[in-house]
C-alpha cells in the first residue's frame, strides 16, 4: 500500500511537471518509476577474487526453494568456470532433505558434505567449511532448514551456523541469501524483515516466477531493506535460474 501510494504520488508529480493532458504516457512513467526503485537492488553474486572460497549461506522458510536454488546456483557457477563447488547439507531435520540434496549434487557435479538426519547443522556447516578451505574449493553453498513454526529456535540455529562458519573462516560469510517464494505475496516482506534482523542479509533469490506470480512484493522489500536481488527462479530444473535484471523484471511485471 505504502509503496503503491508513493508511486502514485510520483506519477502525479511527473504529470504536473510535464503538463500531461492525457494518460498516454502513464504506462511508460509507471515503468520508469518502478525501474527506479529496483535498479539500485540489481547486483550479481559477489565472487571472491582473492582465490579464497566464496561462502554462501542460503536461508528461507520451508518450501521456498532453498535446496533447488542451491542446485541451480551450483550449475550456474560451474558453467561460469567455478569448477570446485561444495554443498553443506545443513537441513538435517529430515532425512529426505539430505537425500534430495545428494541427488542434486551428483546431477550438478558438486561435492556434498553431510551428516546423519538429526545431526547438529552447525557441525555440518563447520565440516563443510573445513573441507572447502583444505581443498581450495571455489564456492561453498550452505543449505539450512526453514521450519518457521519454531521461529525463535530457527533464528538462533541460523545465527549459530553463521558464528561457527565465520569462526573457521576468520571472516564474514560472503553472501547471506534469503530465498523467497514469489507466490506468497505480502508475507514475503515480513519474512524478509525477520531473516534480515537475524543475519543481516546480503541478497535475495526470488523463486517460482515461472507461474502466475509476478513478484511485485520485491518492490517494497527493496525499498525498505535495500537488499539486492541476486537471482530469480523460473522453474524446477537446474537451468532455471537467471540473474536479476531490473529492466526485464519491470517489463514482465507490467506486461
Ligand atoms: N515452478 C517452480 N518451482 C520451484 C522453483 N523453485 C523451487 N521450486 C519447487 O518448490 C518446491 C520446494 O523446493 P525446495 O527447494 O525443496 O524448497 P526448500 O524447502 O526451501 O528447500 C519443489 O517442488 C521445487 O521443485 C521455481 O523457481 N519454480
Ligand atoms: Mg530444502
Amino acid at each position: 500500500m505504502e509503496t503503491a501510494l508513493e508511486i502514485i504520488e510520483h506519477l502525479k508529480a511527473r504529470a504536473r511537471e510535464e503538463k500531461a493532458e492525457d494518460a498516454s504516457h502513464i504506462h511508460q512513467w509507471l515503468k520508469d518509476a518502478i525501474h527506479q526503485c529496483l535498479v539500485s537492488v540489481e547486483a550479481p553474486l559477489k565472487l571472491r577474487s582473492d582465490g579464497q572460497t566464496t561462502v554462501v549461506l542460503i536461508l528461507g522458510v520451508n518450501g521456498s526453494g532453498k535446496t533447488t536454488s542451491i542446485a541451480k546456483m551450483a550449475h550456474h557457477l560451474r558453467e561460469r568456470g567455478q569448477e570446485k563447488i561444495v554443498i553443506a547439507a545443513g537441513d538435517t531435520f529430515r532425512a529426505a532433505a539430505i537425500e534430495q540434496l545428494e541427488i542434486w549434487s551428483e546431477r550438478v557435479g558438486a561435492r556434498l558434505i553431510r551428516h546423519q538426519a538429526g545431526a547438529d547443522p552447525g557441525a555440518v556447516a563447520f565440516d563443510a567449511t573445513d573441507y572447502a578451505l583444505k581443498n581450495s574449493q571455489n564456492v561453498l553453498l550452505i543449505d539450512t532448514a526453514g521450519r518457521l513454526q519454531t521461529k525463535h529456535n530457527l533464528m538462533e540455529e541460523l545465527k549459530k551456523i553463521k558464528r561457527v562458519v565465520e569462526k573457521r573462516l576468520g571472516r564474514e560469510i560472503d553472501e547471506r541469501l534469503l530465498v523467497l517464494d514469489a507466490t506468497i505475496g505480502q508475507n514475503a516482506l515480513s519474512q524478509a524483515r525477520l531473516f534480515h534482523e537475524a543475519v543481516r542479509l546480503t541478497g535475495l533469490i526470488v523463486t517460482k516466477l515461472d507461474g502466475t506470480a509476478k513478484g511485485g512484493v520485491i518492490i517494497p522489500i527493496s525499498k525498505e531493506l535495500k537488499v539486492p536481488v541476486k537471482f530469480i527462479g523460473v522453474g524446477e530444473s537446474a537451468e532455471d535460474l537467471k540473474e536479476f535484471k531490473s529492466q526485464e523484471f519491470v517489463e514482465a511485471l507490467l506486461a
